[in-house]
This record gives structure tokens, C-alpha cells and sequence, in this order.
């Protein structure tokens, strides 16, 4: 099964981000996010045995559970992979911290990550047409980041479906 840590929202929140930038994302083209599925990736572990489940449980209860919060003040288009996303104007230290400790616990139970650095961003649209510039988000939204969640992901023809299998409260 494909897998991922992310930070979770909760469905009003999904709902509300959906709506809240679409004026923003519509003009660039290609496939707005679904709101189920609004999230920002931690570590992307690709294909995972079921039988390592339980080490990614594990690890997750040992992480560090603080809370935190993200600014989101900016709407970014990337060339590849094309897509439109949100992102935070900085990266709070507790954020960095749980990343730091979950690609080392992650790297110690050998499970491969991407070579790609990690720029936080939760993906809006998908395959856009226009690339745009770097959009301000007014107003600015605040975060507060309260959930840490393992997810499966699973391909399906209207773009895949995500799946819960662990999640912890910050
Ligand atoms: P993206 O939104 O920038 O594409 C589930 O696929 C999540 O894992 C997405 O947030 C995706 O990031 C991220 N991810 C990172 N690397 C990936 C890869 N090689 N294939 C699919 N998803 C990847």
C-alpha cells in the first residue's frame, strides 16, 4: 500500500480552504484538490509492505506531539510537478523538529525517502494550464495545526483516495 505522514485538517476546514481559494486556483487550470484531501505531506514513503504498519504506529507515538501554527500567506505554481499550492511564510520549530525526528526514525527502520527536500505545501490544483506568479493570500490564513496523521493513499479515476490509518492529536 502507498503511504505518507501529513498534517491533517478537519473537514470544515477542508470545506473552507476549498472555498476560500478558488478564486485564487481556478484561473490556473487543471484539477482543484478535492477537499477530503487537503493535507500537508511530512514524508512521502511510497509502497509499503501491511506488515510494516505497525513500525509506522509505533514511530508515530514516539514523535514529538507539539501543537503549532502556520501561517499560510501564499499561493505558489510549481513547473514540476505542475501543481498550485498553499504555503507558510515560515517554518515554526516545532514543525522542524517532528520532521527531523520522523525522517530519522524513518531512515532507522529503513524505509526510503524521497531525494526531494522538504518545502511544506498542501497541494491545490494539479496539472495546471498558467503557471502564476507568487499570489498573496489575503487575508492571511492562520493554522492551528492539530493533527499528525499517517494516510493511505489508493489511485482511483477521479483522482486518489486517502485513508486515515493513524492519526495523533498535537
Ligand atoms: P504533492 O501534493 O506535492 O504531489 C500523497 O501522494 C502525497 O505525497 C502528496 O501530498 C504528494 O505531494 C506527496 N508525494 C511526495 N512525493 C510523491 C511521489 N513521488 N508520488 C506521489 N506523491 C508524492
Amino acid at each position: 500500500m502507498r503511504l505518507f505522514f501529513a498534517l491533517w485538517l478537519d473537514s470544515d476546514t477542508q470545506q473552507l480552504w476549498r472555498e476560500s481559494f478558488a478564486s485564487y486556483v481556478k484561473p490556473l487550470g487543471g484539477h482543484r484538490t478535492l477537499a477530503a484531501n487537503l493535507h500537508l505531506t511530512l514524508a512521502f514513503l511510497g509502497k509499503v509492505p501491511g506488515t510494516r504498519i505497525n513500525t509506522l504506529l509505533r514511530l508515530g507515538d514516539d514523535l514529538p506531539h507539539d501543537p503549532f501554527t502556520l501561517r499560510m500567506d501564499r499561493i505558489e505554481s510549481w513547473k514540476k510537478p505542475s501543481l498550485a499550492c498553499l504555503r507558510p511564510a515560515a517554518v515554526p520549530e516545532e514543525l522542524t523538529r517532528l520532521v527531523g525526528c520522523l525522517h530519522a526514525g524513518l531512515e532507522r527502520e529503513g524505509f526510503n525517502l524521497e531525494a526531494r527536500s522538504f518545502k511544506p505545501h498542501v497541494t491545490l490544483a494539479r496539472n495546471i494550464i498558467i503557471p502564476a506568479e507568487t499570489l498573496p493570500v489575503w487575508p492571511v490564513v492562520e493554522w492551528p495545526v492539530a493533527m499528525l496523521a499517517l494516510v493511505r493513499s489508493e489511485p482511483a479515476p477521479e483522482g486518489s483516495i486517502y485513508n486515515v490509518v493513524g492519526e495523533w492529536s498535537l
